[in-house]
């Protein structure tokens, strides 16, 4: 086992990884950008070094700077995460000659797997195929007509060195085809720089099924079952489960198989992914992720099986300790993915900022996966997912069910989620029938009025930044829970003043602040921290304000000086009174 494991990454997946490093009795390092200085994952590594920088390029891919770390830190293995440089074979080459364990696959697999002619052609080779189509690349439009006379339309077109959903054309007709071909080589110069494109019969209705397995260096390769990830849109997946619902169980050990073989036919160790398409009793080789994915978790859940822990194992050169026959599926799984955008009727717009409040929800089956505390923030520079609530359940009605719980009791504030959109896909009838496919969220779900409840901020006639905070009220003695929409300075909980200062500096929602502090409710003034002619910091505490049997501090939205002090301890103020006037330096 490795003595010391370097995590390249951030956010809930480092956490993930450390965490699983410290069960092994493994010494964790933690790398940082100047924004996550006291992220959870840096709090919770043994030790962690700056990679300086602030966008992802400057700090989580500065290649030159994470060698040395890595070399400083005299680690013996770094785990990738997902992203950054998790599918890099230069990067695992590397590392590797620098004598240090890439956990991951070999780097020869990360290549073939890279692009989707050698990955196809891999496939092929153990006799797994994709979608009917030609091997061949498109040099002429003729080629296209004749495919479409021998087996119809539609027919999709791809970019052959593309990845992800982009460069794809559907062509509906025969006189669709000139274009499609045109528009296809465009995006695929434009995204990959390489205008090659391949043509398959275009599936309408597919769903997105994937099998996760696991190799080690002794020639052991098991599959852990299948995962249904349809419900997504632009690519973008939001709920995952295991196994894939609704599918004949010969057709899954078929499938559990060919990946199995695809595997096998790269010299594939670790964990990896690979994709089919699926339709009609059928499924279709896709392409194969070679790192450990976002929705890991399902299929843990439901073999009991801890994939990072045998990610470690079998990078230290252990064997499997279980062979295929000891591997069972129970019960079913899903995954929530909980990203910081307001699915505002279906467009799903970004929005970082400060998580005021974040309360994970608990219970039978319930898991969060999260890099994240309330006071930190989501930045605009990288992934924006909040965490992942998973929970499993006897079965696919239960697991839902408790999914749909756990969403009621989840907080978060300060930032818009995409929970509401998650809640409609859980409680869509295709969804519980399983009649969606991939093009259900865009084309079918009907997401009216399906917004953010904290991002959706009533207009107010002042330019405060607001959030939405949750408030406890009593009437007659039977309790509600009122939404206000305060000054971002009010929202941060008491208990956080460090990380609240970083949180209001940003100003995520909103612009630079007005300099005139007002409370967001009624109370009495308990404490005053400045005066005329002191200089502030923005996120400083001006005042402490007790309302509602809270003291809740009153931070300055600018930098600057204080002008003005309207309030002297003991003062009784009204919701929107100006209590501190700052002059912006
Ligand atoms: C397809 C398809 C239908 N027919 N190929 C899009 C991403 C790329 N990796 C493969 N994709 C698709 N290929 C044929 N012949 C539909 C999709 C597709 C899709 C696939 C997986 C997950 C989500 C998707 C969303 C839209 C389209």
């Amino acid at each position: 086992m490795f003595e010391k494991v370097l995590v390249a990454n951030r956010g809930e997946i480092a956490v993930r990884v450390i965490r699983a490093c410290s069960e092994l009795g493994v010494k964790t390092v933690a790398v940082y950008s100047e924004l996550d200085r006291d992220a959870l994952h840096v709090r919770l590594a043994d030790e962690a070094f700056a990679l300086g920088g602030q966008t992802a390029a400057e700090s989580y891919l500065n290649t030159d700077r994470m060698l040395e770390i890595i070399r400083e830190s005299g680690a013996d293995g770094v785990h990738p995460g997902y992203g950054f440089f998790s599918e890099n074979a230069d990067f695992a080459r590397a590392i590797t000659e620098m004598g240090v364990t890439f956990i991951g696959p070999p780097p020869a697999a990360i290549e073939v797997m890279g692009d989707k002619i050698s990955a196809r052609e891999a496939a092929e080779k153990v006799d797994v195929h994709g979608v009917p189509g030609t091997t061949d690349l498109i040099t002429d439009p003729s080629q296209v007509h004749a495919f479409g006379d021998e087996h119809g339309y539609p027919i999709a077109i791809k970019a052959a060195y593309g990845g992800g959903g982009r460069g794809m054309k559907v062509v509906g007709s025969a006189d669709e085809v000139e274009a499609a071909i045109e528009s296809a080589q465009r995006e695929a110069l434009a995204y990959f720089g390489r205008d090659e494109i391949y043509m398959e019969r275009y599936l309408s209705n597919p769903r997105h099924v994937e099998v996760q397995v696991l190799a080690d260096h002794h020639g052991n390769c098991v599959s852990l079952g299948t995962r249904d990830c349809s419900a997504q849109r632009r690519h973008q997946k939001l709920i995952e489960e295991a196994p894939a619902p609704d599918i004949d169980p010969a057709i899954l050990d078929d499938m559990s198989n060919a990946a199995i073989a695809v595997a096998r036919g790269c010299d594939y160790t670790n964990a990896g992914t690979v994709e089919f398409l699926y339709e009609d009793g059928s499924f279709y080789y896709l392409e194969m992720n070679t790192r450990l994915q976002v929705e890991h978790p399902v299929s843990e859940l439901v073999t009991g099986i801890d994939l990072v822990e045998q990610q470690l194992r079998v990078a230290s050169g252990e064997p499997l300790p279980f062979t295929q026959d000891d591997i069972t599926i129970r019960g079913h799984a899903i995954e929530i993915r909980i990203n910081a955008e307001d699915p505002a009727e279906g467009a799903f717009l970004p929005s970082p900022g400060p998580i005021s409040m974040l309360r994970a929800p608990d219970g039978f089956g319930t898991r969060f996966d999260t890099g994240y505390e309330s006071g930190d923030e989501i930045s605009q520079y990288y992934d924006n997912l909040v965490g992942k609530l998973c929970v499993w359940g006897h079965d696919r009605p239960t697991a839902i069910r408790r999914a749909l719980r756990a969403l009621n009791e989840l907080v978060i504030e300060g930032v818009a989620t995409t929970v509401p959109a998650d809640r409609a896909i859980l409680e869509a009838d295709a969804f519980q029938t399983v009649t969606h496919s991939t093009n259900w969220v865009e084309k079918t779900l009907d997401l009216t009025g399906v917004r953010s409840d904290a991002g959706g901020a009533p207009d107010v006639d002042d330019d405060v930044a607001r959030v939405m905070k949750q408030v406890p009220v009593e009437v007659d003695g039977r309790r509600f829970d009122v939404r206000m929409w305060v000054p971002e300075s009010a929202a941060a909980p008491a208990a956080a003043p460090s990380k609240r200062r970083a949180a209001a500096s940003s100003g995520g929602g909103g612009g630079a602040g007005t300099g005139e502090i007002a409370v967001p409710m009624q109370g009495t003034i308990v404490r005053v921290n400045v005066s005329a002619g002191d200089a502030v910091a923005s996120g400083d505490a001006l005042v402490v304000l007790e309302a509602m049997k809270m003291e809740n501090n009153i931070d300055s939205d600018v930098a600057g000086t204080v002008t003005e002090v309207r309030v002297a301890e003991g003062d009784s103020v009204g919701a929107g009174d100006v209590v501190v006037v700052i002059d912006p330096s």
